[in-house]
């Protein structure tokens, strides 16, 4: 017999009593929905301004009232309640007006004295409380995918913009809120997202191919803007319903972002097929296709300009609470101003369309090579592995879009990275860079730097570029993959020759030879300061064929070449 369970979420809220009003304040309650469906764990509570529905307030109860303060007096608020159970969020209840009471006159008497004192005294206490809680909250709140839930917060918003505190307005902390807390994901994308016409687009060209569909480039014309471009990400036809969530997911993400950053979401197509994300276009795609074809290309200082641009945008998303999970060179877009900004938001389906992700024994699926040991082995992923793959970025960055632990296996890169080998700073990278990198894979994620600090080192270095004139020093460049072995063994090659042939370097066989590097055991020891001395000057020689060394070594040191 197949037993299925259909969690419904509750139905909606119907009865609800005005109780005290004051000049600022509205007290409400209200009764249970009809259908509960289920333990009910909290209420929501949304209220605005009669006519202004583009600033509003949500406060989180798990009480049936509630005291909405701080508003204006003599004027008329909309309120409107869903009730939450392990099944999500039921629907609002029809919209409640009440209004406040009117200016009253000033008070007199002594007697009107005390409740004016109380009042000021208590709302010092709560102010003083709400603070301390904020400090201690470490800058957090509301909802995120790992999220903490205090008895009762309030989420401010305006222009869709969220801001949100416990007990009293903080105004400017935006916290991300899950689209998953939403029962019906159609009204969590409206929340966050655009409607746009599907007449004010003009598709152009597929530019790639997205999980859900074709990426394509385009225009759109908004009315009273000028027309300008856009990416379009479009659903393939027959999709399921949850493909279309999932796809409509990253909108409703990216939609409560607002970074220079982050990629820009301008709006959704739903209402017409095919449905449609739309996104400010990047000009120069993915950073990691960019930087391979532009190698050596450009300045430390435009480099360490990008990583700039990526730090900042992940210090926004880690104040917002939102975990990316995927940071990788492949997710992050750049424009024609060498802009970086984060992309590729999604739900649970983040990683399912990555083709770096792979499933491990605990059957997540998880970019290997980008991803923290904690959140390989536990699943343990927080703003602090986000930093992890920072440092990876950062690599990819420095070596412009060399594969991080290049051929090795996930399992050896798991293996490596457990006994504590780390990637060797690429090459001609900046020492304070290197470092940096190296800070971001500390095995202990409470040692790794914050974004924040991140991108104020990364300041620094910008204003004092001779800061980065001191390059990782070749031969500790090198020995960094190093283990305590002498015989580093000549690895899968049997001669110097077979090797330089193999990397298209077969012109420098005498060169080799002349110098004396006549083994692949003192081909793995050689320095990039060997190599220049002997007269192999080309940058891109020398790094194709110190890449490859390095890759021996690692591969050495994770036992994948025989000795
Ligand atoms: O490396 P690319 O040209 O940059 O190829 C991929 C492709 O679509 C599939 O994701 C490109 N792409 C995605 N979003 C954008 C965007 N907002 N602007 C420009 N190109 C984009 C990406």
């Amino acid at each position: 017999m197949i037993f299925s369970f259909v969690f419904t979420a509750p139905s909606p809220v119907t009865h609800v009593k005005k109780g005290k009003i004051s000049r600022n304040s509205i007290s409400l309650s209200w009764q249970e929905p009809e259908q509960p469906n289920g333990i009910i764990l909290e209420y929501e509570i949304k209220y605005f301004e009669k006519d202004q529905e583009t600033s509003y307030t949500i406060i989180k109860s798990k009480e049936t009232e509630i005291t909405a303060e701080g508003l204006k007096p003599a004027s008329s608020y909309i309120f409107q309640i869903r009730a939450r159970t392990a099944a999500g969020y039921g629907a609002f209840s029809r919209r409640f007006e009440f209004e406040t009471s009117p200016v009253s006159f000033a008070a007199t008497g002594d007697q009107s004295q005390i409740p004016i004192i109380a009042v000021s005294v208590t709302v010092g206490i709560i102010l003083l409380a709400g603070m301390v809680g904020f400090l201690l909250s470490g800058r957090r709140c509301g909802y995120s995918k790992a999220k903490q839930d205090p008895e009762e917060e309030k989420m401010h918003f305006h222009n869709g913009h969220i801001f949100c505190s416990t007990t009293v307005k903080l105004p400017g902390i935006k916290t991300y809120i899950d689209p998953h807390t939403y029962e019906d994901p159609n009204q969590a994308v409206h929340e966050f997202a655009k409607e746009i016409d599907a007449s004010s687009i003009t598709i152009e060209r597929v530019i790639g191919a997205g999980e859900f569909g074709e990426v394509c480039s385009g225009r759109i014309k908004l009315p009273g803007k000028r027309e300008f471009p856009v990416a379009i990400k479009t659903l393939k036809v027959g999709y399921t319903d949850k493909q279309r969530r999932d796809f409509l997911g990253e909108a409703s993400i990216m939609g409560q972002f607002d970074h220079p950053n982050i990629i820009h979401l301008e709006g959704v197509v739903t209402k017409s097929k095919p449905v449609m994300i739309v996104t400010e276009y990047m000009e120069n795609g993915s950073l990691d296709t960019f930087l391979k074809k532009n190698d050596g290309q450009f300045t430390v200082i435009q480099l360490v300009g990008m990583l700039r641009g990526i730090a900042s945008g992940m210090k926004y998303l880690s104040d917002m609470g939102y975990v990316h999970r995927d940071l990788a060179a492949r997710n992050i877009l750049i424009n024609s101003n060498l802009v970086c900004k984060v992309s590729d938001f999604g739900l649970s389906r983040v990683l399912e369309d990555d083709p770096e992700a792979a499933y491990t024994t605990r059957g997540g699926k998880i970019p290997i090579r980008w991803t923290a040991p904690e959140a390989i082995a536990f699943r343990k992923f927080t703003s602090a592995s986000d930093v992890w793959s920072y440092g990876i970025v950062m690599w990819e960055v420095m070596s412009y879009g060399e594969r991080p632990y290049w051929e090795m296996t996930n399992q050896d890169v798991i293996k490596a990275v457990e006994e504590g080998y780390r990637l060797p700073s690429p090459m001609d990278c900046p020492a304070a860079l290197y470092q940096l990198m190296l800070d971001c894979w500390q095995k202990d994620r409470n040692s790794r730097p914050k974004f924040e600090e991140i991108v104020s080192m990364l300041d620094k270095l910008i204003r004092n570029p001779s800061s980065l004139k001191t390059l990782v020093n070749s031969s500790n460049r090198v020995s960094n993959l190093l283990v305590e072995q002498n015989t580093l063994g000549g690895a899968a090659y049997r001669s110097v020759n077979e090797w330089l042939e193999a990397i298209k370097m077969g012109r420098y066989a005498d060169t080799f030879v002349e110098n004396g590097y006549t083994s692949m055991d003192a081909v793995t020891q050689m320095t990039l300061e060997d190599l220049r001395r002997f007269g192999v000057t080309l940058a891109g020689h020398q790094k194709k064929i110190m890449n490859s060394i390095q890759e021996m070594r690692a591969q050495l040191l994770n036992g994948m070449v025989p000795l």
